[in-house]
């Protein structure tokens, strides 16, 4: 049997074990080239192939329901659950989703993107089927990364007291997206030591048994021994989930198919909240990423030889200036603390860490941890900066207004990746933090138009003394061989470029795409003003007040709802000004995956389809039309 004629998991449920060996070699095979292509999650999903493969060949799937934590590491089961020939599409536009998609699969129970939902969704699962009389498992496969997200403790805190059966695979393999933090990891690591006695016994014990006459006396001896060290080192040992009352099963070697198969059955059985501890390594078949886990967690395209990136990026990311930044001032000012969620890498941060490991804190994936730990912070008179992507910030919603805004503390929310992110697709773009951020009081919301303003704008909340938010997008940008960047003034937009017809008021990544929408509009023979809106709050109201009787058209790689449009269309209306004609962002949709131009252009929003829009509704209108 191989994997190209696996089209559902009964196919590999009456395999023998060396078949299943050669299977899962061929997934692998599989995942490093798909991934090379298409770039994706790679590191996780090698990890977890014979762990998959368990679960498909002891449960039922879809009766019963398996549910992925982050779902990152459901390639594999996609391979298995009948989407082999569609694999190559994975993140493509139109293609596969990278992470569970219900309208892809019936295996896909539950979408995920975001860490540390799959306990509390399962547990409402279990508590359906109960409602309902049905029999059926629920399983939850959550990362020992994802455990550090709030959100499971109430869901383990919830599930192990109604005592509902259900089934927590905690896919132990010591990292998050880098290595894992926090005081669960190092019980984890406990459990683990524990383990490693407990196989040390075995071998302890036929060895010393062998030696004639005193070896029974030196294994009692040898094991006296090692059964007080191990109960000092391990502290109770599986003491946190029994405590929480879950039946805890393992830990087991997560790439040894036969002894996870034989404890799945023996969970099945159980008539209640059981966790089932696998170890695994991430990457394992792949040499390069089993060696840099944290690199290959999430991977553009490469080559497979070497595991070097196809591409690779020509200036800093919006990330890397702001960390680079950041530490230059922190050289001088000491209350510079900056706080990541388990995102040290992918923020920039693990710069500022290089420069200054003591002011740089892994709270875990515990975004509204950091909010409220900022905020203490602040109170304590330092200067927090939480980077984060806007879409993980998402979860911080009440922190920032009930524990940062409402006490005016001077906490600075770097937002990641806002606007499109691309292949990760619809669960990770940052399109709604304006629509949330802008009606906070005292909340200061800034958009830089390149990497230059980012650098002046960090270096300006240095001398700020309330809650502030700056938003930038994955890609780099760089303005200033056009428009050389001439400083930072807090509340005032910059006026590009001048022109009678039109104003097109740009935020952030906009602003480029502004001013190539003039360039069009142009050769159709109208002038249109470019503005960069870089303070989104406070508005350059005076600005607006100036332009405003030309056709105003906004633009912003966020949803139209709430956002930068909507502000400046109510400011008009306040305050009897034209309301702009046209307002340019993205509707009320979820966006789905596919590289970021396919994506603006599925939006109508490249600059092509934005000027010929632009051009037309200023014929319709028949405003300053040549
Ligand atoms: C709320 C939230 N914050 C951050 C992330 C980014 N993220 C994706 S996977 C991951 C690490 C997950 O680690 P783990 O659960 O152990 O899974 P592994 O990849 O190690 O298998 C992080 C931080 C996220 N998906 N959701």
């Amino acid at each position: 049997m191989h994997l190209q004629d696996v089209n559902s998991p009964q196919d590999i449920k009456g395999l023998s074990y060396p078949e299943m060996t050669n299977l899962a070699a061929e997934i692998r095979a599989e995942l490093v080239t798909t991934v090379a292509h298409r770039g994706g999650h790679l590191a996780s999903n090698l990890g977890v192939v014979e762990l998959t493969l368990a679960l498909h060949r002891v449960f039922d799937m879809p009766k019963d329901k398996l549910i992925f934590d982050v779902g990152h590491q459901s390639y594999v089961h996609k391979l298995i659950t009948g989407r082999y020939y569609r694999f190559s599409t994975l993140r493509s536009f139109g293609g596969l989703a990278g992470f569970p998609k219900r309208e892809e699969s019936e295996y896909d129970l539950f979408e995920t993107g975001h860490s540390s939902t799959a306990i509390s969704a399962a547990l409402g699962l279990a508590r359906a089927r109960d409602y309902q009389g049905e029999k059926y498992n629920v399983i939850a496969l959550v990362g020992d990364g994802a455990m550090t997200g709030g959100l499971c403790y109430e869901a383990l805190n919830d599930a192990g007291s109604c005592g509902a059966k259900m089934i927590l695979i905690l896919n132990d393999n010591e990292m998050s997206i880098a290595p894992n933090v926090g005081a669960l990891s190092r019980h984890l690591t406990d459990l683990r030591v524990s383990k490693g006695w407990r196989s040390t016994k075995k071998v302890v014990k036929n060895r010393l048994q062998r030696i004639p006459l005193v070896g029974k006396r030196l294994y009692r001896v040898v094991h006296w021994v090692k059964d007080t060290l191990k109960s000092a080192l391990v502290e109770g040992g599986d003491g946190f989930f029994t405590a929480l009352g879950f039946h805890y099963f393992g830990p087991i070697d997560g790439h040894d198919l036969p002894s996870m198969e034989k404890t799945f059955r023996l969970a099945k059985d159980f008539d209640g909240p059981a966790v089932i501890h696998v170890l695994t390594r991430k990457g394992y078949g792949y040499p390069k990423a089993e060696a840099l886990p944290e690199q290959f967690h999430g991977t553009p395209p490469f080559y497979v030889e070497t595991g070097d990136p196809r591409k690779a990026s020509s200036f800093p990311a919006f990330g890397t200036v702001m960390a680079q930044e950041l530490a230059d001032m922190a050289r001088t000012d000491p209350r510079i603390v900056t706080i990541t969620a388990a995102m040290p890498g992918g923020t920039g941060l693990s710069l500022f860490q290089e420069r200054f490991p003591e002011r740089m804190l892994d709270v875990g994936i515990a975004e509204e941890h950091a909010v409220t730990m900022a905020a203490g912070l602040a109170v304590g008179g330092m200067r927090p900066y939480f980077a984060v992507y806007a879409t993980f910030f998402q979860r911080s919603y009440d922190q920032l207004i009930h524990d940062v805004c409402m006490q005016k503390l001077p906490v600075t929310i770097m937002l990641d990746r806002a606007g499109l992110v691309g292949e990760d697709g619809a669960t990770h773009h940052g399109v709604f933090d304006l629509s949330s951020m802008l009606p906070v009081p005292n909340l200061t919301v800034l958009a830089p138009r390149d990497i230059h303003e980012l650098r002046a704008m960090v270096r300006w909340t240095g001398t700020y003394s309330g809650p502030c938010a700056i938003r930038y997008g994955r890609n780099a940008i760089d303005m200033s061989g056009e428009y050389p960047y001439r400083g930072y003034t807090h509340g005032q937009w910059e006026l590009l470029e001048d022109g009678e017809d039109c104003v097109l008021l740009a935020v952030g990544s906009m602003v480029a795409e502004a001013v190539e929408v003039r360039r069009l509009l142009t050769a159709l023979g109208l002038q249109a003003a470019v503005v960069n809106c870089s303070t989104v709050k406070p508005m350059d109201e005076e600005m607006l007040t100036r332009l405003a009787p030309r056709p105003l058209i906004t633009m912003e790689e966020h949803v139209l709802a709430g956002g930068f449009g909507s502000a400046v269309c109510a400011f008009c209306v306040t305050n009897e000004l034209p309301a702009p004609v046209l307002t340019l962002g993205i509707q009320d949709t979820f966006v789905q995956h596919g590289r970021h131009d396919q994506l603006l252009k599925y939006l109508g929003l490249q600059p092509e389809q934005m000027a010929r829009r632009v051009a037309a509704v200023l014929k319709t209108k028949g405003k300053n039309q040549r």
